[in-house]
């Protein structure tokens, strides 16, 4: 039996269709930019978002920090929310490689108010450093897969262009919050100047990011990737998962809303705390504080019954569904959580 691994949407492995359309795929050299397979990821993906162009690279780290080197100058600010992927899990390389300082806004849900970021923007004087970028998170990951609520999402993006900041999206799930929230995905990301997506997340592909924005944006970023280490050769052959991915892999996101939906339903029954609540994509957390039970003790347990979940301390679990995790899967996992709650 195969494992049920519920700790992220990372964990996908690819499919034998998946694999057959990497076999079989053109390939040339990209950093020459002759590689047929990636060409046609990256306009599949431009014109799926509405964008001019789009960069194929390897993860949705260097994705979004390609995206800050490129928007901004060293020496300037970057706004951003507090919990946030770029902040939290991307080892300060705005600082390191774009010589750039977070200027952070702390939520309670991920959603940056309007007031603050305009507070957080230094009068015009030679002495206080500019605002080079802000970037905002959606679906986000934190704050248990929250979509960011549209008509704040316009309002800020309105504001930005009136005082020209760039924003740009870190979409590492844009097409879980799409979905979940029914605003097609080149609606959601319309006014942003970069958005960086992930094809290696829910939509099942084992490597890969990609970054969208306007023709001149994306040649500055082509120079950003190289500087990173970026630039790929024959890699059609991993791109070609991409674009299997994107075209037969968006549309089922919304059998993982429902599986993590029903998890965290019954895990509420159950007595553990569940954020968000209800349930908005692939992901919540399960707080274990009122029942009492010790999440890496029971994550032990399930790990015996093949059940992989992931643990943050000792209350706090981050459950995550994906195309390797099916309907049957969610009812095991239910009842061997049952189980131990109650032997
Ligand atoms: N998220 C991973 C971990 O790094 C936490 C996960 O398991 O969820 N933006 C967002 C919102 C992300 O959640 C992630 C990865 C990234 C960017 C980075 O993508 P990769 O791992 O491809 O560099």
């Amino acid at each position: 039996m195969s494992e049920i691994d519920l700790r992220s949407d990372t964990v996908t492995k690819p499919s034998d269709e998946m694999r057959e359309a990497m076999a079989t795929a053109p390939v040339g050299d990209d950093v020459y930019a002759e590689d047929p397979t990636i060409n046609r990821l990256q306009e599949l993906a431009a014109e799926l978002l509405g964008f001019e162009a789009g960069l194929f690279v390897p993860s949705g780290t260097m994705g979004n920090q390609v995206a800050i080197w490129s928007h901004t100058e060293a020496g300037e600010e970057v706004i951003l929310e507090g919990d946030s992927h770029i902040y939290i899990y991307e080892l300060a390389t705005m600082s390191a490689f774009s010589g750039v300082m977070p200027r952070t806004i702390k939520t309670d849900d991920g959603v940056l108010p309007v007031e603050e970021v305009k507070n957080s923007i230094h009068p015009d004087k030679y002495y206080l450093p500019d605002t080079g970028l802000i970037a905002l998170e959606n679906s986000h990951n934190n704050q248990g897969g929250r979509v960011y609520p549209f008509e704040e999402m316009r309002e800020l993006l309105d504001y930005a262009r009136s005082v020209n900041i760039p924003v740009h999206l870190d979409g590492a799930r844009v097409f879980n919050a799409s979905d979940a929230s029914g605003v097609p995905v080149d609606e959601l990301v319309d006014g942003f100047d970069s958005v960086m997506f992930c094809l290696s997340k829910g939509l099942g592909a084992p490597v890969g990011s990609v970054l969208v924005g306007s023709e001149e944006f994306i040649e500055n970023a082509l120079v950003g990737r190289k500087r990173f280490g970026g630039g790929m050769r024959q890699a059609g052959i991993i791109a070609a998962a991409g674009v299997y991915a994107l075209e037969n892999n968006v549309e089922r996101l919304a059998e993982d809303h429902e599986n993590a939906r029903r998890l965290a339903e019954a895990l509420k029954k159950m007595g553990f705390m569940i954020t968000p609540e209800p349930t908005e994509t692939n992901i919540f957390f399960a707080n274990t504080t009122e029942i009492g039970v010790d999440a890496e003790e029971l994550a032990g347990e399930l790990k015996e019954d093949g059940i992989v979940i992931g643990p943050r301390d000792k209350e706090n679990i981050r459950f995550v569904t994906h195309l390797d995790v099916n309907e049957e899967d969610i009812d095991v996992t239910i009842d061997a959580i049952e189980s131990y709650l109650t032997s």
